[in-house]
């Protein structure tokens, strides 16, 4: 069953098109410039990556995102678009533009994070509360700025009662439905295509050479492919004429569920979720393992191809307990166990690789709400135990 699946895929590929990265001067890694503003990346290109042999940098979403203050504004409101216009809390258009140039200059790339599975949430609510200022409104599905309307979702394909992904083992469910709530765009449509498309080039023509794509788990295979189809050749003002865009799908793949990275091999590069979470358990000496045992690390572990995967020792989610990966995932709050896993992996061949650069959050914030629950609850306990 397993096999059929991916055999279906690679007939609906596009062939190895978009598995070039472009990097320059056969440089092999990437680093995630999480939350950067386009200004300090520029600089960051000028004054570290460049000198220092970085291949190219992963951005944060540059699409217009919702503004959400609850009552702070988080990280992931940049996951919830409401228009292609190019303004965000990391800059302008200019400053991003301006950006690309710079770092195309001295031999590093740059990669968009591409957010075309959905717009903002449901519960987004009606007005101008969005980056650039445009309004929406997210209970009647317009997007104007767009334009897309209530009918370029796919609520009529979703067949929960919610209309929410309730059970990830139903692949319908996994990429008809909505993640989390977030409005679940119609990529069946010729219509919604062509504008993922165009936003999408646009970023080409600025010189991008390529995409990470946001959760491709819950985009069909033959949708994205026909999205790829129409996307332009990279700039050649840095890239050789004839040059594919290098695309990486966000696929969490640990298994147990029916939807299996292998289905988006032939389409681009696809994020290894294995291998930040089974070196973290070498790492840390789980289950007996020694540093020692990694002289067999990539296929034979279970790891997808190397030349499919992008790998990574943690991500922006599963950093701070978003996405998958579970305990084992090391983060720079371990230093030590942590640089010697990213030396690891800078130095081991397996895939292409990717380093994160985050930043530290106040963790007692999050700890402090904690203890306000157990005070409560042992609080209530006294009380009623008093009664
Ligand atoms: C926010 C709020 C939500 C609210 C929503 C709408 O947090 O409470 O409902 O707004 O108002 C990010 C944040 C989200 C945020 C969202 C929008 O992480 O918290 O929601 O922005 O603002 C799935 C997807 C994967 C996705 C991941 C977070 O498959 O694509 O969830 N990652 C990307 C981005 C991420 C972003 C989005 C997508 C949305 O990287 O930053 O969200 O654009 C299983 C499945 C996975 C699934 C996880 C989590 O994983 O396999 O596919 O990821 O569950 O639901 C073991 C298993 C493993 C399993 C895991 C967790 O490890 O082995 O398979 O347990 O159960």
């Amino acid at each position: 069953m397993k096999m059929k699946v991916c055999i279906l895929a690679v007939a609906l590929g596009l062939g190895l098109a978009h598995h070039n990265s472009h990097v320059k001067h056969g440089r092999t890694s990437i680093v995630h410039l999480f939350e950067w503003r386009w200004a300090d990346i520029a600089q960051e290109c000028e004054r570290y990556l460049g000198p220092n042999g970085y291949g190219g940098v992963q951005i944060s979403p540059p699409s217009e995102n919702i503004v959400v203050t609850k009552p702070w504004r988080p990280w992931w409101e940049r996951y919830q678009p409401v228009s292609h216009n190019l303004c965000s809390r990391s800059g302008t258009e200019q400053e991003l533009r301006d950006m690309i140039a710079r770092c195309n200059a001295v031999g590093v790339n740059i990669y968009a994070d591409a957010v075309i599975n959905h717009m903002c949430s449901n519960e987004g609510g009606e007005g101008k509360h969005s980056t650039c200022g445009s309004y929406f409104n997210a209970t009647k599905e317009e997007f104007p700025s767009v334009p897309f309307t209530a009918q370029d979702f796919n609520d009529r394909n979703c067949t929960t009662r919610s209309g929410n992904i309730e059970d990830y083992q139903d692949i319908n469910q996994v990429r008809d439905c909505r993640l989390v709530g977030l409005l679940d765009l119609a990529h069946r449509r010729e219509y919604v295509r062509g504008k993922i498309a165009d936003y999408m080039n646009a970023l080409i023509d600025m010189g991008v050479a390529g995409f990470r794509v946001d959760a491709c788990k819950h985009m069909w295979p033959e949708d994205l492919s026909a999205i790829y189809g129409r996307l332009h050749n990279l700039n050649s003002k840095w890239f050789p004429a004839g040059s594919k865009p290098f695309i990486y799908q966000e696929v969490i793949d640990l298994g147990g569920e029916p939807i299996k990275a292998c289905e988006y091999y032939e389409m681009g590069r696809v994020t290894e979720f294995k291998y930040g979470a089974r070196l973290g358990t070498v790492v840390r000496k789980w289950n007996g393992e020694k540093l020692s045992d990694l002289k067999s690390w990539g296929e034979d572990w279970g790891l997808m191809p190397s030349d499919k995967a992008l790998v990574f020792v943690d991500n922006h989610d599963n950093q701070r307990g978003h996405g998958a990966g579970g305990k084992s995932i090391l983060t720079f709050w371990e230093p030590r166990l942590y640089r010697l896993a990213t030396a690891f992996m800078l130095a081991h061949p397996y895939g292409m690789t990717r380093v994160m650069s985050s930043y530290r959050w106040n963790r007692h914030i999050v700890k402090g709400k904690v203890s306000c629950f157990k005070w409560l609850v042992f609080t209530l306990i006294t009380f009623c135990s008093h009664q």
